[in-house]
C-alpha cells in the first residue's frame, strides 16, 4: 500500500465539542493506526490472516475495553473517547475494528455488566492487556437475525453445566482463548456462559473463502458434550436482552468505526482528484467528480454529528436501543456508499490493493450485515416510531 499521508476532514470544527482527554485518546490510536496498521494491513487482509502483532497495541491504546473501569484493566475513559478509538481503528481497517469491538463490548462488557466478582476479577485484567483474546458466540447456522430462536442449549448435570450446540461467524473464534456463549437452559431462558479454549468437546473451525474482513478471523464454535463449570455461568442477567445488551455497545462503536472507514475513502480520493490529471485538467476540476466529494463530506459531517450526540446521550445513561440502532444503520450505509464513490473516482487503480479503498469497501459489506442487518435496523426504527412490530 502507498504511503499514509491520511489527513481527516473536519469540516464542521467538530473538533470544538471535544475534550482534551478525547484529542489525546483519538491522536495516539491515530498515530498507532499509520504506524502500525497501515503499513502491513493490505498484505494480512491479501493473505486472509489477522495481524496478532498488533494485539499489544491495541491494549496500550487503550482499545480493549475503553469504558472498563481502571480497577478491571480497562482505560476508565468515557463513551466519545471509545467511539473516537473505533473510529481511529476503523479508519485502518475494520476487520481490526472488529477485533476490537468484539474483545470490548462483546466479551469484557457481559462479563462486566453480568457476571460476579470473581469472573470479573478472573477475566478482565487479562482481556485488557490483551493476554487473553475473547469471542461472542450468538449467531447460529439457522438462527442470524431472529436469535431468540437459539437451539444451543445446557443441562444441569449437578456440578457442571453440559452444552450442546454450534454458533457460527464468529469473529476471533479461530484464535480465541475465551468465548461467551449464548445458550437455552432445560427451561428455554438464554443465558451467557465462559467457555474456555482446552474444554473437551469444544473446537473453533476457521470460516475460509471470504471476500470480506479477510484480515478478521472468522470462525465456528462447536460445542459436543461441553462440560461447563457452574461458576463460568453469568449470573446477573438473562433473557434476550442479555447479548442484545451486549450489541448496543457494540452497535455504538460500529456507528463511529464506519465515519473512519469513511473518512479514509473521502481523502484518498480528495488527493487522488487533485493529483491525476485527465483532458489537461486534475479530474478534481470536473463539475461531476465534485459532486461526489461534497455529497461525501456532506455525509461524513451528518454522520459524525449524529454519533458525537449519540456519545453525548450514552454518558448520561439516556440514549436508547433505537436510537443506537439508528446511528449503526445510518453511518454504514453512508460509509458503504462513499466507498463505491470514492472507488469510481479512482479510475482503475481504485480496484488495486495500492488503496485502501476496495478493502474498506468489501469489508463494510461484512459490517452492514453483522450486529444486525441494514433491514433489521430499518424495522427496529419502523418499530420505534409506530409502535407496530413488524417481527411478530
Ligand atoms: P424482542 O422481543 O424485541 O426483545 C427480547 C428482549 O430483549 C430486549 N431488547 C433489548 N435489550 C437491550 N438492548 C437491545 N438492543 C434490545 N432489543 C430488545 C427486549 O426489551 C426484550 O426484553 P424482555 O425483558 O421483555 O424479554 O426480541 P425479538 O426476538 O423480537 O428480536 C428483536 C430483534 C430482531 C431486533 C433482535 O433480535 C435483533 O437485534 N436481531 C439482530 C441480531 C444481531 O444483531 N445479531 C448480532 C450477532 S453478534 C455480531 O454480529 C458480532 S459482529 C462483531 C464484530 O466482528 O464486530
Ligand atoms: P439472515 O438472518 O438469514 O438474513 C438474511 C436476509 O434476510 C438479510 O438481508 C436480512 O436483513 C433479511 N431478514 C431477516 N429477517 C427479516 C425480517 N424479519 N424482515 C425483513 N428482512 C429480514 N455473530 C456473532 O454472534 N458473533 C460474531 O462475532 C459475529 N461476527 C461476524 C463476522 C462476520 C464477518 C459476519 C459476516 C457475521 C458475523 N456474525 C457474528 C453474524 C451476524 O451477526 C449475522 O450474519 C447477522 O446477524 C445476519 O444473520 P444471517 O447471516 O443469518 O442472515
Amino acid at each position: 500500500m502507498s504511503q499514509d499521508l491520511f489527513q481527516a476532514p473536519d469540516y464542521y470544527q467538530l473538533d470544538d465539542l471535544l475534550t482534551d482527554e478525547h484529542k489525546l485518546v483519538r491522536d495516539a490510536a491515530r498515530e498507532w493506526v499509520k504506524r502500525e496498521v497501515s503499513p502491513i494491513i493490505e498484505d494480512y487482509a491479501q493473505k486472509a490472516e489477522f495481524p496478532t502483532q498488533i494485539i499489544k497495541g491495541l491494549a496500550e491504546i487503550g482499545a480493549f475495553g475503553p469504558y472498563i473501569p481502571e480497577e478491571y484493566g480497562g482505560a476508565g475513559l468515557d463513551q466519545i473517547s471509545y467511539g473516537l478509538i473505533m473510529q481511529e481503528i476503523e479508519r485502518g481497517d475494520s476487520g481490526v475494528r472488529s477485533t476490537a469491538s468484539v474483545q470490548s463490548s462483546l466479551v469484557m462488557y457481559p462479563i462486566w455488566k453480568y457476571g460476579n466478582e470473581a469472573q470479573c476479577q478472573k477475566y478482565l485484567p487479562k482481556l485488557a492487556s490483551g493476554e487473553f483474546m475473547g469471542c461472542f458466540g450468538l449467531t447460529e447456522p439457522d438462527h442470524g437475525s431472529n436469535p431468540s430462536g437459539m437451539v444451543t442449549n445446557f443441562k444441569d448435570k449437578g456440578d457442571h453445566y453440559l452444552l450442546n450446540g454450534a454458533k457460527m461467524w464468529i469473529s476471533n473464534a479461530p484464535f480465541a482463548d475465551i468465548a461467551v456463549v449464548w445458550a437455552k437452559d432445560e427451561s428455554g431462558r438464554i443465558h451467557g456462559l465462559v467457555v474456555e479454549r482446552g474444554m473437551e468437546g469444544f473446537t473453533t473451525p476457521t470460516t475460509h473463502n471470504k471476500w470480506s474482513l479477510r484480515a478478521s478471523a472468522t470462525g465456528e464454535l462447536i460445542f459436543d458434550n461441553v462440560k461447563v463449570p457452574k461458576e463460568n455461568l453469568l449470573p446477573k442477567k438473562s433473557g434476550l436482552g442479555a447479548p442484545l445488551g451486549c450489541l448496543d455497545s457494540a452497535r455504538f462503536g460500529i456507528a463511529w468505526g464506519a465515519i473512519g472507514a469513511a473518512m479514509d475513502c473521502y481523502d484518498t480520493a480528495l488527493r487522488y482528484s487533485k493529483e491525476r490529471m485527465q483532458f489537461g485538467k486534475p479530474i478534481g476540476a470536473f463539475q461531476l467528480q465534485q459532486k461526489k466529494l461534497a455529497e461525501m463530506i456532506t455525509e461524513i459531517t451528518k454522520a459524525q454529528l449524529l454519533a458525537w450526540r449519540l456519545g453525548v446521550l450514552r454518558n448520561e445513561g439516556k440514549a436508547t436501543s433505537a436510537q443506537i440502532s439508528m446511528a449503526k444503520r445510518n453511518n454504514v450505509d453512508m460509509a458503504l456508499k462513499i466507498t463505491r464513490e470514492a472507488r469510481q473516482m479512482l479510475g482503475g487503480m481504485g480496484i488495486t490493493g495500492e488503496y485502501s479503498i476496495m478493502r474498506h469497501m468489501m469489508n463494510l459489506e461484512s459490517v452492514i450485515t453483522y450486529e444486525g442487518t441494514h433491514d433489521i435496523h430499518l424495522l427496529i426504527t419502523g418499530l420505534d416510531v409506530t409502535g407496530l412490530n413488524a417481527f411478530k
